[in-house]
This record gives structure tokens, C-alpha cells and sequence, in this order.
């Protein structure tokens, strides 16, 4: 069986190669992904731990509603759980989440179509508090998105980090319940969590996917709990970062403060006797079914709507679709758009921006601040720029639901991503996958993993507000042919590696590790494992 597994990885890995050269063969289907797995790991139970649930319930006079929560996190893994089934380990943070549960926390995901089990955790306010809000948000998010907003390091957060930390790794061990498990955990609120699993099941195997940027190392060292951060991550069987850089930042990081061979030729660390493989595996989102939900006639009907609602039948539609949060450039894009409008005033009145703001971490002043000054930007711009049929801006706050995202997407001339740092933005994968009709165009900040990948789309820099201007006009002005040459291409690229791709490669890294020889304590001359999982590339 060992030797059958062996070669279905070695084959899968030679597909991952084939497919990173462009020459085939197709893409990952969620189909395709499951029975992968049923093929590759038939023997272990799969464990998601992430922070945010992928579904909520709230109370509806008497009865309870399911809601799909958003967030670039979610929204993908809720797909890759479909396909493959198993445990998520979340927080239930929903209003009506206990009343959903049975005794053991658990309730079947997707309400009304189960395919996995979504086992809730609760978390006090305090510990809310301080693992949430206080260190994860407070500190971790800040330290690594370059965006100048400081972190703040408070050991009480700290130490909440740690015990819920503990908890999430307590749960996947219980959920694992003495039987093989691969426990894949998600992002920056449990960097530890993979020590606490490996101290009580040694045997589990665990990969760690981190969404956001790793800073470089004189960024990093700031973090006074920067060596347990460091040794909690490398308790991970695989380490996976969006972009090369990123993984490169890490080992970079680890070099600087820990004892450890790094071999950065192979991207490894070795250290305790166990090594650790540090990989970019670039996001994706489910690009056809986002393209397939763009051609319903009901999304296209829903798209005529909104035109006619905000009597945007003559204009042209910039879009912006975020959560409210201070890495996404809003104030920048905002005066992007206000530049646009001045040095080109035959777009006064004939032009709508239209933002989408996900109200996001509201418990923290700085995030309050980003929803004032959109709401401020917006009154500054409809006062200056006044438009006969309607507001030249129209801000939507809320979470809308997936289905009613999309026709915006579709009906959008242009997108515009700004973030001032990004792991990847899905928005932007998002948004080309949601223009089948190749009518569109999408204006991209160079400091976001997507732009690696979109490089057809006009890439510029948040902070050049004439550059921001400037390149808006011109992907609105472009000739139809380049507008849809440039979305071909990026259309391309997106379905080309999907959201089961992104999967199957973390997945096959893992599963590529049960066949390799533990490694021996770090020695100098430790030899080489039985095998190499590939080092997968974004392609440009
Ligand atoms: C983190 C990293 C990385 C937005 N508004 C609504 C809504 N959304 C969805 C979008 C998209 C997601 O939220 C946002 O994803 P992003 O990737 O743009 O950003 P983050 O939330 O910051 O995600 C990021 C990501 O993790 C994945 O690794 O790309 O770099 O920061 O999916 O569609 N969804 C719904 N209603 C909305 O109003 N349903």
C-alpha cells in the first residue's frame, strides 16, 4: 500500500510540475480533489482549525438562520470541506451558534446540504479579548503588514494567545480521537497550536497555512514572544506561505533568532531532531463556480437592478469590495478616485465608484477609524462631484451574501484592489473569475501575492495617487480589444489554478512526508530525505 501511495504522490507531484509549466493537465476539480484524497488519504481523519467559523447562525423569530461569513479564509476553506469532508475546529461566535449545536458542540456544514462537521469553540469575553482582539489583531496582524500602524505587544494578550491556543490543539486531539489524523491549521491566531497537538500526538501530522505576510527579520524581532512564535510554528510538518517571499521573510526570521539549520536551497529548517518544510502555495478561489454564477440570467438580472437603482445606466462602474480594514489603502483609493475625477473631468458625472465595506473588528479603534473616513470620503466626493441620476459614490456597508457580491462583479468596468500590503486578495481573483464576458478591466496594487500571478492587470502603486488616477482612465479608456485580451489572460490564469489546486498541493506536500525518513538530530552532514516535495512557484 506504502508503495502504491508512494507512486500516486510521486505522480501527483510530476502533474504539479507539469502544470506549473503551463502544459497540462487539467485543473483540479472539487471532484478530482476528493477522490485524491480518498485515494491518498484514506487513513487519516482531516482536521481544519482556523478561527473564524465558516457559517453562523442568527435567531428569525422563532427559528434559526445559517449564515456563510465572509472573509478570503473561509470562503475558500468552506469549498475545500465540501469536497472533502471531515472536522473544522472554529470559534462560534454567531449569536444563536449554541443554539444550532448538539452536546458534543457540533453541527453539520452546509446547514440544509451537510458534508462536514463544524465543532464550535467557545471563548470567554476575556479570552476574546485578549487572544482576539489583543494579540492576534492587536500585535500579529499589524507586525506583519508593512503599513506603518504600530503593534501593540501586551503580555496579558500574550498569555490568553497561548491558553487558547491550547484549546483549538486540545480539541483537534480530542476530535482525532486516538485515530491518524492530518490536522491543517489556518493563520496567524494559532501559531502555536501545532506545539500543544505534537505534545500530546507526536504522531499527527500538522501543516500550518499562514494568509498574511511574514515581515522581514528586522520587522519581526520587535515581537518580544518572537523565539515562541517562531519555535511553535516549526512544530508544523509544512509551513505554507502565499508567496516566496514571504517564506523566504520566515526563514530569514528563524535564522536570526533561533539555533537551526536553515537550508534555504531546499527551504527547510531542521531543529530538535525534526524538520519542518517551508512552502509558497498561492490561493486561489473556486473560479468556476464564480463564473458559472456570474452567467445566471439572475445574476445578470440582479445586475441590471443595481444599474437601474442607482441609475448608473450611463456611467461607467469602478468597484472596490473590502473589509473595512487599514491594510486595504481605502483613503488612498478614495483619493485615487477624487484625482481621477479632477484631472479628468470628462468623467464628472458620467462615473460611479461603488465600495463595498465588510465592517470588520469594529472592537478596535483603529478599524473604527477606516469606517469614519470612508463614510467621510464618500460625503467629500458626492459633495464635490454631484451626478444628475445619482451619487458618484455609493457606499454599501454590510455583509451582503455571496450571491448578491457577484452581480456587482459583473457589472463593474473596473476593480480596483489597493491594499498597501496583502497576502494575496482574493477580491482580485474574485472579480476575474466573475467576468466571463471578458468586459472588465482591474487595477491592482504591486503590493498584494495576487499581483505575482495578475500581472495583465494595470499594476500600481496605492501610494502614486497620480499613477492610481492616471491608470484608472486608461483601463476605462483602453481600446475593447486590450481590455479583453488583458481579462483573457487573467481569466487564464485564475481557472488555471484554483482554489482544489491550491489543496491538493498543500495536501500532497503533507502526504509526500509520511514516506520520507525521519530526520536524524541536526547534525551538519544530515543526508537528504527519501524525497523532496516540490517547490511550487506562483506563475507570472
Ligand atoms: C486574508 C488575507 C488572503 C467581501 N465582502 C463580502 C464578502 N467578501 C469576501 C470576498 C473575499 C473575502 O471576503 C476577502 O478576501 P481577501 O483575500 O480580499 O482579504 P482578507 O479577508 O484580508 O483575507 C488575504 C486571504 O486571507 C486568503 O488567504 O488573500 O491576503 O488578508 O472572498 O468575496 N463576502 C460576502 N459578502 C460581502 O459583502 N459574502
Amino acid at each position: 500500500m506504502q508503495a502504491v501511495n508512494r507512486a500516486r504522490s510521486a505522480l501527483t507531484r510530476a502533474a504539479i510540475r507539469a502544470r506549473q509549466r503551463n502544459e497540462g493537465p487539467p485543473r483540479t476539480t472539487r471532484d478530482s480533489l476528493a477522490q485524491w484524497a480518498r485515494a491518498n488519504v484514506p487513513d487519516r481523519d482531516l482536521i481544519v482549525l482556523s478561527n473564524r467559523e465558516p457559517y453562523s447562525h442568527r435567531r428569525n423569530g422563532d427559528g434559526l438562520v445559517a449564515v456563510r461569513n465572509a472573509g478570503g479564509l473561509t470562503v475558500a476553506l468552506d469549498a475545500v470541506m465540501q469536497a472533502l469532508g471531515g472536522v473544522w475546529v472554529a470559534h462560534g461566535s454567531g449569536e444563536a451558534d449554541r443554539d444550532a449545536v448538539d452536546a458534543n458542540d457540533r453541527v453539520a456544514c452546509p446547514p440544509g446540504k451537510p458534508r462536514y462537521t463544524l465543532r464550535r469553540l467557545w471563548l470567554d469575553a476575556e479570552e476574546q479579548a485578549g487572544y482576539y482582539s489583543g494579540f492576534a489583531n492587536s500585535a500579529l496582524w499589524p507586525l506583519c503588514h508593512v503599513v506603518y500602524v504600530r503593534p501593540r505587544f501586551e503580555l496579558s494578550d500574550w498569555e490568553q494567545y497561548q491558553a487558547v491556543n491550547r484549546r483549538f490543539a486540545e480539541a483537534a486531539v480530542a476530535e482525532a480521537a486516538g485515530r491518524p489524523a492530518l490536522v491543517f491549521i489556518q493563520d496567524y491566531h494559532l501559531a502555536l497550536a501545532a506545539r500543544y497537538i505534537k505534545e500530546a500526538r507526536p504522531d499527527i501530522q500538522v501543516a500550518l497555512f499562514w494568509h498574511i505576510p511574514w515581515p522581514n527579520p528586522e520587522a519581526f524581532r520587535v515581537l518580544p514572544w518572537g523565539r515562541d512564535i517562531l519555535e511553535g510554528m516549526l512544530a508544523n510538518d509544512v509551513l505554507g506561505f502565499h508567496i516566496r517571499r514571504h517564506a523566504l521573510n520566515f526563514l530569514d526570521s528563524v535564522s536570526e533568532a533561533l539555533e537551526a539549520r536553515v537550508d534555504v536551497e531546499r527551504m527547510a529548517v531542521d531543529r530538535g531532531g525534526r524538520r519542518t518544510w517551508v512552502r509558497p502555495f498561492a490561493i486561489s478561489v473556486d473560479a468556476e463556480e464564480l463564473g458559472a454564477l456570474a452567467e445566471l440570467p439572475e445574476t445578470v438580472k440582479a445586475a441590471e437592478r443595481i444599474r437601474r437603482d442607482w441609475r448608473l445606466e450611463d456611467c461607467k462602474v469602478i468597484l472596490g469590495v473590502d473589509r473595512l480594514d487599514y491594510t486595504k489603502g481605502l483613503s488612498e483609493r478614495f483619493a485615487g478616485i477624487e484625482r481621477l475625477l479632477e484631472k479628468y473631468p470628462e468623467w464628472q458625472g458620467r462615473l460611479a465608484f461603488v465600495q463595498i465595506g465588510v465592517p470588520s473588528r469594529i472592537e478596535l479603534p483603529e478599524y473604527r477609524a477606516v469606517g469614519e473616513s470612508v463614510r467621510e470620503w464618500t460625503q467629500k466626493l458626492n459633495d464635490r462631484f454631484p451626478r444628475a441620476g445619482g451619487p458618484t459614490v455609493v457606499l454599501i456597508e454590510g455583509n451582503l451574501d455571496f450571491r448578491e457580491l457577484v452581480p456587482y462583479y459583473r457589472l463593474a468596468d473596473l476593480c480596483t484592489v489597493t491594499s498597501l500590503h496583502d497576502g494575496m486578495n482574493l477580491v482580485a481573483k474574485e472579480y476575474v473569475a466573475a467576468s466571463p464576458d471578458l468586459d472588465g478591466a482591474l487595477v491592482l496594487s504591486p503590493f498584494t501575492g495576487a499581483a505575482r500571478e495578475l500581472a495583465r492587470a494595470w499594476i500600481v502603486s496605492p501610494y502614486d495617487r497620480e499613477d492610481l488616477a492616471d491608470s484608472m482612465h486608461q483601463a476605462l479608456v483602453a481600446p475593447v480589444e486590450e481590455r479583453r485580451e488583458r481579462m483573457r489572460v487573467l481569466r487564464e490564469t485564475v481557472l488555471r489554478r484554483n482554489i482544489f489546486d491550491w489543496t491538493l498541493e498543500v495536501l500532497d506536500t503533507i502526504v509526500g512526508l509520511g514516506l520520507q525518513t525521519p530526520e536524524p538530530a541536526a547534525s551538519p552532514a544530515a543526508p537528504a530525505p527519501a524525497s523532496t516535495p516540490p517547490v511550487i512557484e506562483p506563475r507570472s
